[in-house]
């Protein structure tokens, strides 16, 4: 049987295989186990030879079962190693990388830009009390120049803010003279009941910009503008200011920037003008400083409130704002190169 058995187990090729042998040997009705069982009939002189055989023939099969088995189970294992072994040479798949949109680049470059004057980055609320986006800019109730921003109303003294500036008012507020001069821009989004064209959108982003110190005049704030203009659309833009009215402002300036697709000879952006408009500016009222505790006898300021994405159209030559809003990626991807 021994014999026979470890020949069987030498041949076996799988671990089923090998445990079909088991059975055969060990089983309910397999040789061993008829074997043993005929042990009874033997004579008493009989049974330890015959035992101590037995045993001996039991031992050898289940140790060459067991080894066989070992070696399978090893084979297996390297088998499974060898499949599932990483090729770390072979070449990664490329995933689709986004970037920032063109707006928030244009306005972190300005934010740079200004922070390198010396200026702080404000925040202010889109939601707004009437309160602060116009009396606290000069503009009571019934003033008609209320109607200049048509407003989105949520609520009794709530608003959708129509512009950046009432952060002007919240600023000059908490703003302590002995820590230095007032420098702030506030970035954000504005709402306004405007129809939608070509230049116009109703809901758009403006940043403000403010200095209050002693001795602030308008020739400070073209200064700042013009330094800015160069720097953001290069040297061979041009600037030009236009008299304007604006409550919390006086005097009070419209600026324009020379148009980027007709170079200044006329264009649908520019309505043939070869200007187009990105910021209203001036020196702040003094009825504007009095509300918030500033002595206007000894100080004054200029603001400014300028258009982002007027001032991204006239930079990359945009001439339709609602690409910035419809999400077209062909557009979109167009401007990846800032991350
Ligand atoms: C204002 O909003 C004033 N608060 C600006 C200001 C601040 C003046 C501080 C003086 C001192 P205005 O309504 O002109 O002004 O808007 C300012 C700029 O926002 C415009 O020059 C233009 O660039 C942009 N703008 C205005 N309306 C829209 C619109 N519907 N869509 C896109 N941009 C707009």
């Amino acid at each position: 049987i021994r014999d026979a058995a470890l020949a069987v187990i030498e041949q076996a090729s799988d671990l089923d295989e090998l445990e079909a042998i088991r059975v055969d040997y060990f089983g309910r009705k397999g040789q061993i186990t008829t074997a043993m069982k005929g042990m009874s009939q033997l004579s008493n002189e009989e049974k330890p030879l015959i035992g101590k055989l037995s045993n001996e023939v039991r031992n050898a099969i289940t140790l060459s079962l067991e080894e066989k088995q070992a070696q399978f189970e090893a084979d297996l294992l390297n088998i499974r190693l060898k499949e599932e072994t990483l090729d770390v040479t072979l070449q990664g798949r490329k995933l689709p990388k986004g970037s920032s949109h063109i707006l928030t680049q244009v306005r972190e470059e300005i934010e740079e830009l200004f922070l390198g004057m010396g200026y702080m980055v404000v925040d202010g609320s889109e939601v707004e009390q009437d309160d602060y986006n116009f009396k606290r800019m000069n503009l009571p109730e019934d003033h008609p120049a209320r109607d200049m921003q048509d407003t989105f109303y949520i609520g009794h003294n709530l608003l959708m803010r129509t512009h950046t500036s009432p952060v002007q008012a919240r600023v000059m507020d908490v703003h302590d003279f002995n820590e230095g001069p007032l420098k702030m821009i506030s970035p954000g989004k504005v709402y306004r009941r405007d129809s939608d064209d070509a230049t116009h959108s109703h809901q758009f982003q403006q940043i403000e910009g403010l200095v209050v110190d002693h001795h602030i005049s308008l020739a400070d704030l073209k200064g700042t503008l013009n330094l800015f203009a160069k720097e953001l659309f290069g040297e061979d833009r041009e600037i030009r200011l236009r008299p304007s009215y604006f409550p919390f402002t006086e005097p009070s300036v419209e600026v324009d920037v020379s148009c980027f697709n007709c170079g200044g000879g006329g264009c649908r952006i520019c309505k043939q003008s070869g200007w187009i408009e990105i910021l209203g500016a001036g020196v702040v009222h003094p009825d504007v400083l009095e509300m918030s505790g500033i002595d206007s006898e000894q100080y004054s300021g200029f603001a400014f409130g300028m258009g982002i994405e007027r001032v991204a159209m006239l930079k990359y030559g945009i001439n339709d704002i609602r690409n910035f809003y419809q999400n077209d990626q062909r557009f979109l991807s167009q401007f990846k190169a800032r991350g």
